[in-house]
C-alpha cells in the first residue's frame, strides 16, 4: 500500500485543483429560462465527474511514465504482474454505477421539461408557431388568451415569466431553434410538428440562432428575441394589428414574416436572390436571353410561381414555391391579399434620390 502512497495524494491535489477550476470557470451563458438551470447542473456535474476521472487517469500514467522508465543499461525484463480481480471488478463496477446514475439524472431532467411524453396542457402558456425557412426564422401568435387576433411577426417577442409552447416547424430543409441563453435546442424539420417549451424568467434581449448547417446564409439566419415585462407583450400584440397597417406596411411585414427578405434586399444588396431595389417598371434580363418589364403581373408570377421565370445570373428552385399555399392557410378570412400587399412593397423599393 505504501508505495500507492505518492500517486494518492498527487490525485486527490490535482483532484480538488481540476474540480476547483471546473466549478469557479465560466462556462456557460447567462441563463435565462427556468430550464437553464437544470439543463447547467446536468453539464456541470458531468464536468466535475470529468475533472476527478481525468485528475486519476493523468496522475497515475505520468507518475508511471516519471518513475518506472528505463535507467540506463537496465535491459532486464521488468517483474511479472498478473491482473487483480478485485480492482478490475470495482472499475468495471463503479464508473457503470456512475453513467447509469447521470444516466437517471438526465431522464428526469428531460421529462420535466416535457421532451419524453407530452405535459399535460398548462391553460396559461402562451402558444407560438415557429417556421425555419431558408434562411429567416417567422414566428406566429395564433388567437387565445391575451392575443384577440392571430398575426405573424419576425421578431419573437415573449412576456416574462410565462411558459411558452413552441410548434416548431419547416417548409424546405432541416433547421434547428436554439436560443442559447434559453438552452433548449429543437430541430425544425420538413413533415413534422416538433413541440418544445420553455419559460423565460430574464427580461432581456436575446437572439434565436440556427443550429443545423441549411444552405448558403445558414450564418445569418438568425432573428431577434425580446422578453417583455406583461405590459410589453400587450403592447406588441396590438402593435401587431393588421387592420391599422397600409398594403406597403403590411407588405414589408410579410416580407419579414414569409422570410423573403432572407434572399432579397431593398437597398440594392446582391443576396441569394435578386435585390428588390429598382425592381418595379425596370426590364429584367431572364435565363435565356429573353427581357421582360417588371410590373404587377410579373412579380406576381414571380412570387407564386418562382420557376416560371428565372432571372439571369440565379438559380432556379431556390426560391420557395409554397407561398400560395402558406398564405391561404395562415391568414384564413383575411380581408387583404399578400401578394399585392408584397408588391406594394415591393413598388416602395424605388431608386433613392442620393446621387
Ligand atoms: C430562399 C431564397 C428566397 C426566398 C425566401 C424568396 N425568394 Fe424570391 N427569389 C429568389 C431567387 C433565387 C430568385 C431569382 C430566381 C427566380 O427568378 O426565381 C427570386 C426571384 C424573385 C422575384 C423576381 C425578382 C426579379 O428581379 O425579377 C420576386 C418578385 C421575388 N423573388 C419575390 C419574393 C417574395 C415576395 C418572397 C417572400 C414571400 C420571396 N421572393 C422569397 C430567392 C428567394
Ligand atoms: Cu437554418
Amino acid at each position: 500500500m505504501k508505495k500507492f502512497a505518492v500517486p494518492i495524494i498527487l490525485t486527490v491535489i490535482f483532484g480538488w485543483l481540476a474540480l476547483w477550476f471546473t466549478q469557479t470557470y465560466q462556462w456557460f451563458p447567462m441563463q435565462a429560462s427556468a430550464e437553464a438551470v437544470p439543463v447547467d447542473g446536468m453539464i456541470l456535474l458531468s464536468f466535475e465527474i470529468l475533472a476527478v476521472v481525468a485528475a486519476l487517469v493523468m496522475v497515475f500514467f505520468v507518475y508511471a511514465l516519471v518513475v518506472f522508465r528505463r535507467r540506463p543499461g537496465d535491459t532486464a525484463d521488468g517483474p511479472h504482474f498478473h491482473s487483480h480481480n478485485g480492482l478490475e471488478i470495482a472499475w468495471t463496477i463503479v464508473p457503470l454505477i456512475i453513467v447509469m446514475g447521470m444516466w437517471w439524472h438526465g431522464v428526469q431532467v428531460a421529462d420535466s421539461m416535457g421532451l419524453l411524453r407530452e405535459l399535460p396542457s398548462d391553460a396559461q402558456a402562451l402558444q407560438i408557431n415557429v417556421t425555419g425557412q431558408q434562411w429567416a426564422w417567422s414566428f406566429e401568435y395564433p388567437k387565445q388568451a391575451g392575443v384577440p387576433e392571430s398575426f405573424s411577426s419576425d421578431r419573437l417577442v415573449l412576456p416574462v415569466d410565462r411558459t411558452a409552447v413552441f410548434s416548431i416547424s419547416s417548409p424546405d430543409v432541416m433547421h434547428s431553434f436554439w436560443i442559447p441563453e434559453m438552452r433548449m435546442k429543437m430541430d425544425a424539420i420538413p413533415g413534422r410538428v416538433n413541440k418544445m417549451r420553455l419559460t423565460p424568467n430574464k427580461a432581456g434581449e436575446y437572439k434565436v440562432r440556427c443550429a443545423e448547417l441549411c444552405g448558403t446564409d445558414h450564418a445569418y439566419m438568425e432573428s431577434p428575441v425580446q422578453v417583455l415585462a406583461a405590459e410589453g407583450f400587450t403592447k406588441f400584440v396590438a402593435d401587431n394589428d393588421i387592420s391599422k397597417l397600409s398594403p406597403e406596411e403590411r407588405g414589408e411585414k410579410w416580407a419579414k414574416t414569409y422570410g423573403c427578405v432572407g434572399c432579397h434586399s431593398i437597398d440594392g444588396k446582391k443576396m441569394a436572390g435578386p435585390t428588390w431595389k429598382d425592381l418595379y417598371g425596370h426590364e429584367v434580363e431572364l435565363d435565356g436571353g429573353t427581357k421582360v418589364k417588371a410590373d404587377e403581373a410579373y412579380l406576381k408570377t414571380s412570387i407564386l410561381d418562382p420557376n416560371s421565370q428565372i432571372v439571369l445570373g440565379f438559380k432556379p428552385n431556390v426560391m420557395p414555391k409554397t407561398f400560395q399555399d402558406r398564405f391561404t392557410k395562415d391568414n384564413a378570412g383575411k380581408s387583404f391579399d399578400e401578394v399585392d400587399d408584397l408588391i406594394a412593397f415591393i413598388k416602395s423599393a424605388k431608386v433613392d434620390t442620393q446621387p
